[in-house]
């Protein structure tokens, strides 16, 4: 059975840093929901510096009261970050604590790979597209 999702309203919060990547992302996300029934003027796109801001991001759009779910979006690659770890970490906690604070599903689309040709793989690649994948999620989270 499918649930109507046509007035609820989806934001995608987009990491412009590996731009290339999470522009990937974000057509897989915004076609995935589109196709789920959400409707385009409902999707609500913004854009951060890197991934680390995805928290913040993600936090201030599930705060706004019309906003149902909030999708985050980014790419971690470990060849050009030394503090890949410490990105990671705090990205995967403060999009928890995002949706624990809000009640409402956060959720996490970030690529964390060692190199671009994993991402690449992962962002509509062979192995698909994360960023549809967590739209998906936000829409398995919707109908809850
Ligand atoms: N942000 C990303 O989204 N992906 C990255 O791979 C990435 N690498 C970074 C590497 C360094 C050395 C630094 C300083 C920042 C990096 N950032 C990356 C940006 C980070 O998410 C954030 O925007 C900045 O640290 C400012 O808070």
């Amino acid at each position: 059975k499918k649930v109507d999702l046509s007035s609820r309203k989806v934001a995608i919060v987009v990491a412009s840093w590996n731009e290339e990547i999470t522009e990937s992302l974000y057509e897989g996300a915004f076609n995935a929901l589109i196709e789920g029934g959400i409707r385009k003027s409902n999707i609500i796109r913004k854009d951060v510096p890197g991934s680390f801001e995805l928290s913040l991001g993600g936090l201030w759009m599930a705060e706004r009261k019309e906003i149902d779910a909030v999708i985050c979006l980014g790419c971690v690659i470990q060849g050009d970050t030394p503090h890949f770890d410490y990105i990671c970490q705090a990205v995967a906690y403060g999009i928890t604590e995002a949706g624990l604070k809000t009640r409402k599903p956060v959720i996490f689309g970030v690529l964390t790979t060692l190199n671009k040709a994993q991402a690449l793989d992962r962002a509509g690649g062979k192995f698909g597209n994360k960023g549809e994948e967590a739209a998906l999620t936000a829409i398995q989270m919707l109908g809850f």
